[in-house]
């Protein structure tokens, strides 16, 4: 086969790929405006951290053959929403919904999926705020909608959400029942540890309010 045919193959595969970067900066920007208007007109920053992946090409191929999608970009593009990942990380767990909300507002934003492993966290302990959004892109010559998937967490569940990924990677440890029991306590723990840490804000919060002249 020629070089150029193949580099001719891999061009809609590449073009994909900088539609999803392009996607995830838009919301990366979306978030970051409002932290910034939260700093400067109330004084606190509810964003700690925002972090931004894209779905690596052998993860792609994998969940293709996974869940049966078909080796097409039409049917990457329609049925894998999570290419494009934002994660971010709040300080308190109240100000993942007001984050959430506030992008979901935005007028060129529409919410494709909402899976709430907060209120509903998952067997194992895990807890986040999951959001699928339809983004528009502009292009020099088209507008295109764009998938991103937004993880909201606080910093105590990213610690754990992020020591639990590594440790189910390392595939020569069995998953013991007893390891999962353990997982499973400390994210009771770090949701005990958020629930104190936002009572003592709202205790210095009114201790604010009533001292203001
Ligand atoms: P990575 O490396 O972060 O991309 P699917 O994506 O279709 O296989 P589902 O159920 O549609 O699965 O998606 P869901 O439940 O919204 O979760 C997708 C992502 O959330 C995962 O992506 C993780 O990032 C995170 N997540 C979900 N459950 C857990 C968990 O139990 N522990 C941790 N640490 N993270 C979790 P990936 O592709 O698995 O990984």
């Amino acid at each position: 086969a020629h070089p150029e045919d193949f580099l001719s193959e891999m061009k809609p595969f590449g073009d994909l790929m900088m539609y999803y970067r392009c996607a995830m900066m838009e919301v990366e920007t979306k978030f970051k405006v409002l932290n910034e208007q939260f700093s400067t007109q109330y004084n606190r920053n509810p964003i700690e951290s925002i972090k931004t992946r894209l779905k690596k090409p052998a993860s792609i191929i994998e969940k293709i053959k996974r869940k049966n999608i078909g080796f097409s970009m039409k049917a990457i593009e329609e049925n894998m929403f999570d290419i494009a990942g934002v994660r971010v990380i709040c300080s308190f767990q109240e100000d993942i919904y007001t984050m959430a909300d506030l992008l979901l507002q935005q007028d060129d934003i529409i919410l494709v999926e909402k899976k709430d492993y907060i209120a509903h966290p998952k067997d194992n302990g895990y807890r986040s705020l999951h959001l699928i959004v339809d983004v528009p892109i502009f292009l020099s010559n088209e507008k295109r909608h764009m998938k991103v998937e937004v993880q909201l967490r606080t910093i105590a569940m990213d610690f754990w959400a992020s020591l639990e990924h590594k440790l189910r990677y390392k595939k020569h440890i069995n998953n013991s029942e007893e390891i999962a029991d353990k997982l499973k306590h400390v994210a009771d723990v770090i949701t005990e540890m958020d629930c104190e840490m936002q009572d003592i804000r709202h205790m210095i919060e009114f201790i604010d309010d009533n001292t203001e002249s």
